[in-house]
């Protein structure tokens, strides 16, 4: 992959993963210094195979062999670029509360992305058992959410991990409706989604 900017981000449109990272580059500024690729996965011809053994989304490649994997490595690199963090903490209370949160929204969206994948495996090879479960798991988060949630929002990037998390879950499961009884997570969701990077990273439409 040849491009006139210092990095490249390997990513797809639909990764939610590679959309934290998409976010955190125009947050801060750094369009100019971040190529996208839009790249291929699971398949033979995967362009990140090039770069990566791992194949994933999001990797990033920089200068003097710069290679990351993982949207939590590469979105405080990229924020760190530019000398002084705006969007990581020092280590202290609030970085331990914005690690909680960051955390806690990778695992809903790898719990959303699991029962996703498994709606795509054929009717009779599906589990109705695993797909129960991580439906009450990703409503006993979204709870949580509801009466937990800092107010106001905490401005860094654990705020853009929640974010594309239930965004992602509008995105894939409309029906769950998780603003449904959840006053406080759909008003802190509606201040962030009104921030230019979310807007100019939106998922495509489903096909
Ligand atoms: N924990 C990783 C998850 C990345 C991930 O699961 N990416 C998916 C796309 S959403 C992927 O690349 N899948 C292709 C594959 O499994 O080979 C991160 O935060 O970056």
């Amino acid at each position: 992959m040849t491009t006139t900017k210092p990095y490249c981000h390997y990513m797809t449109p639909t990764s939610p993963f590679a959309r934290k990272v998409r976010m955190v580059v125009h947050e801060c500024g750094f369009t100019d210094q971040v190529e996208e690729f839009n790249t291929r996965v699971r398949t033979p011809e995967n362009e990140v195979l090039d770069v990566s053994a791992l194949g994933k989304v999001p990797t990033l490649t920089g200068p003097d062999g710069l290679m990351l994997v993982d949207s939590t490595v590469i979105c405080e690199y990229l924020d760190r670029l530019g000398g002084a963090p705006r969007l990581h903490h020092d280590i202290g209370p609030a970085r331990w509360a914005a690690s909680r949160l960051w955390s806690l929204s990778e695992s809903l969206l790898e719990s959303l992305a699991w029962r996703a994948r498994e709606l795509r495996r054929p009717v009779n090879e599906r589990s109705p058992s695993f797909l129960s479960y991580e439906t009450g798991r990703q409503a006993r988060v979204y709870d949580w959410l509801d009466a937990n949630l800092p107010f106001p929002s905490q401005r860094d990037v654990s705020a853009i991990g929640l974010v594309i998390a239930m965004d992602y879950a509008d995105y894939r499961f409309p029906e769950d409706k998780w603003r449904t009884g959840r006053p406080n997570l759909q008003a802190w969701f509606e201040g962030e989604a009104a921030r230019p990077a979310f807007q100019a990273t939106l998922l495509p439409p489903q096909p």
